[in-house]
């Protein structure tokens, strides 16, 4: 069947939450993937960061056959080959003490709501029911309910309500309003260290060495939220390393798998996944053998073959090529590593028309909120793909 043709499948049978870019892909191979028609494009999405290590990476591939072939899924109320290994080798390469594996990024940010709010109440002494959760204003930490209803963005809750309480929203990059917005309920402070579909928004540096200081002095639990920042994509295994802070508890997902698999995590210190007990929480396929051998494969690969390193090079190269363009549509040029987003003046009504433009010469990216162009193209990607990508990125800006 031809593209129009699947198109209108998704059209018939398919809920319209999604309004995507009419390619239809059929394969993937490192930074590139070709339609059904079998056109061949550049991805600079990266499938928002879930393929940092490259589509269909072979030693993924490979690991997720040969578990398939074994064992799959066993529930937890029985052990697996699989789990002890990840959490050893996850925890040695952050840092931590402690994990709790998911499935999606949302869920692992509820967990880690569920997992603070609990040591808020037996840890810090904060009355049942009364701990707050402070986030940022222009957040994305997934769907949920409890999720959208902290988000800033009314498109994300419109007919959604009623919400959960217990969040209170504080401006980003802003170190003295969370010391401000601390009170004695304050149980954590959950926030990404790049905000991503905010439009790859940079802190000025010593942010987060700032909001590390005030949690401890205040003993708040400081959650980042690395689900798109992490595994390499702003050019260091986690962007906390960009200023050389540690968060209480971190959540990784999406290239936690390569793209093979939804797996998530909580990583921590033991003080606050510690509390913990048995039958208080869980899901079907968290912490699966296949999830977690693809992730071993997967988080592997990334550090055995350069690929952090390599962002960061390859993200310099790219953000200095692209601050070079004069472009009378460009607002400013920003990012970290091979996270980065051309933010563009409102004359020039919107981001979409460039992403079309960019499309039909081959690259695929995708525009967030409205008016910023986000390249965020898998971490294996070399300078002469650089190149290739800006002699088409140029002329489309310029026009
Ligand atoms: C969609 C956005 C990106 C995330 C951070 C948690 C999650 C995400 C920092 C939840 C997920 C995805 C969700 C996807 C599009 C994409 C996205 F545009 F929605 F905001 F990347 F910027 N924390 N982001 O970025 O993880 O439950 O999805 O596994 O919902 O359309 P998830």
């Amino acid at each position: 069947m031809d593209a129009q043709g699947l198109i209108e499948l998704e059209n018939q049978y398919g809920a319209k939450n999604y309004k995507p870019l009419d390619v239809v892909l059929k394969r993937g191979e490192g930074i590139w993937v070709w339609d059904v028609g079998g056109n061949k494009y550049m991805d600079c999405l990266s499938a928002y960061s879930a393929v940092n290590q490259g589509h269909c990476h072979p030693v993924i591939h490979d690991a997720m056959v040969q578990q398939a072939k074994k064992l799959t899924l066993t529930s937890r109320a029985f052990r697996n080959d699989q789990l002890g290994h990840f959490y050893k080798e996850i925890c040695e390469l952050t840092n931590s003490h402690m994990v709790l594996p998911m499935n999606s990024g949302a869920e692992a940010v509820e967990t880690v709501i569920k997992a603070v709010r609990k040591w808020g109440y037996q840890d810090k002494g904060i009355p049942e029911n009364k701990a707050e959760i402070i986030v940022c204003t222009n957040n994305f930490h997934g769907r949920t309910i409890a999720i959208i209803g902290f988000s800033s963005e009314d498109s994300y809750k419109e007919g959604f309500g009623p919400f959960a309480p217990g969040f209170k929203i504080i401006p980003f990059g802003d170190a003295a309003a969370l010391d401000a917005a601390i009170t004695p309920n304050t149980a954590g402070f959950l926030v990404e260290p790049i905000q991503g579909e905010a439009g790859v928004i940079i802190p000025a540096e010593g942010y987060l060495k700032d909001v590390r200081r005030i949690c401890i002095e205040k003993n708040v639990a400081l959650i980042f939220d690395e689900i798109q920042t992490g595994l390499g994509r702003t050019g260091k295994l986690l962007a906390e390393a960009h200023e050389g802070v540690e968060a209480d508890l971190t959540l990784v997902g999406k290239a936690l798998s390569g793209g093979f698999y939804p797996i998530s995590a909580v990583l921590s210190n033991k003080e606050v996944l510690g509390v913990f007990m048995p039958g208080e929480h869980g899901s079907t396929f968290g912490g699966n053998p296949l999830g977690c051998a693809v992730a071993r494969a997967a988080v592997r690969v990334l550090i055995q073959e350069g690929m952090v390193e390599n962002a960061e090079k390859m993200g310099n190269y790219f953000l200095s090529e692209l601050q070079k363009v004069k472009s009378p549509h460009i607002e400013e040029v920003r990012g970290k590593g091979l996270m980065i987003g051309v933010e563009l003046k409102p004359e020039a009504e919107g981001a979409r028309p460039f992403c079309e433009a960019l499309m039909q010469k081959g690259l695929l990216c995708k525009e967030t909120h409205e008016n910023v162009i986000r390249f965020a193209p898998p971490l294996v990607i070399t300078k002469d793909d650089i190149d290739w990508a800006l002699e088409r990125i140029v002329p489309v800006l310029m026009g």
